[in-house]
């Protein structure tokens, strides 16, 4: 039961109970994420500093290296996971191979791994524009007490215990599952703390808004040409308005909000598009679902796709189940 000023600490203590493996562990996961986030969102929010402080791979006047900001939210959340013994494996977009973290306690005791995206479009720092982390949290599948492997990586997204983004906008938020409803908190920078602003978010189940870049119109598969016509025809509540941050974070968040879809096709530049399944797809497929919106590669659920590699491309279609069940039947139809 959410309360009035209630903050993000008091929301994981209340609510770890309701958790069917409930042994604090995954609480302190969560924790340990908005911790990081923190940190991190300082520095993001110091970007545009960037000529006064120094730009990446420079010096800076206190004689700390300059960091890209992407890498350094890579060492954050690695660095901040792995200090506080949390789980037993860590894959990142940014490294090419999964983290095994050696547990202090005896014979790596942690169940969960965690995969992420630390920093999502983070092309769009440079101009100012909102950019994210999401994140993803499974049990191992191999027995604890010993080293991670692959496997315990390569997990459908049905298996998600918890997911989650962070996003560096006009305010900070952390919004997240553990699959029971979505949760939104906003980070009150003056104090330091998360409070529960956005309780039980729903996507409409009808939306008005697409999000695609549709500078790709032209390598689109037809039934996203179809589809993307549909939504400019004049009919009904129809044409849609078209809305396209080109931060997956922001553009899922503003769509879950007001209702819409967001879709990264496969094109014939990229044969299976440019979202990454196991960092992006799977984590925000699980948000989705949790909101009553729906997430699907044109034609089969997101969580359903097994995973053959840990940096897989899929094509992504995500949002209000309406109008992802359209786009699904425009892509049936233009087979
Ligand atoms: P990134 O992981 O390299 O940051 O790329 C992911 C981002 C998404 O946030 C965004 O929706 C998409 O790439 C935009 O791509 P494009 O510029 O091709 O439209
Ligand atoms: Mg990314």
């Amino acid at each position: 039961m959410s309360q009035r000023n209630q903050t993000l600490g008091e929301f994981i203590i209340e609510n770890q109970s309701s958790f069917k493996y409930t042994s604090g562990e995954l609480s302190r996961l969560i924790n340990s994420i908005r911790l990081a986030a923190k940190v991190v969102n300082h520095e993001v929010n110091k970007a545009g500093l960037v000529d006064i402080l120094g730009a990446a791979g420079d010096t800076n006047i206190q004689g700390e290296n300059q960091q890209k900001l992407d890498v350094y939210a890579n060492e954050k959340f690695i660095q901040t996971m792995t200090d506080r013994n949390i789980v037993c494996g860590i894959a990142s977009e940014e490294e090419d191979d999964f983290i095994t973290i050696n547990s202090k306690d005896e014979n790596h005791q942690n169940k969960y791994v965690v995969l992420i995206d630390p920093l999502d479009g983070s092309s769009n720092i440079d101009v100012n524009v909102s950019v994210g982390t999401i994140f993803s949290v499974y049990r191992r599948v191999t027995p604890v007490g010993t080293p991670v492997q692959l496997e315990d990586f390569l997990q459908k997204g049905t298996k998600q215990v918890a997911a989650g983004y962070i996003i560096y906008g006009t305010s900070t938020m952390l919004v997240y599952t553990t699959g029971d409803g979505v949760n939104g908190f906003t980070l009150n920078p003056a104090i330091g703390s998360y409070y529960l602003s956005h309780p039980d978010m729903k996507f409409p189940e009808d939306g008005r808004i697409y999000s695609v870049n549709e500078g790709n119109y032209i390598h689109f598969p037809k039934g996203i040409k179809n589809y993307i016509k549909y939504c400019q025809m004049e009919e009904g509540d129809r044409p849609y308005t078209s809305r396209y941050i080109g931060s997956l974070v922001s553009d899922f968040h503003r769509n879950m909000i007001k209702g819409g879809i967001y879709m990264y096709p496969k094109s014939s530049k990229a044969s299976n598009g440019k979202l990454r399944l196991l960092y992006e797809c799977n984590p925000m497929a699980f948000l989705a679902e949790q909101a009553n919106g729906k997430a699907s590669d044109g034609f089969t659920r997101i969580m359903e796709i097994e995973p053959t590699e840990l940096h897989q491309r899929v094509p992504f279609i995500c949002g209000s189940k309406n109008m992802v069940e359209k786009a699904e039947e425009f892509m049936r139809n233009a087979e």
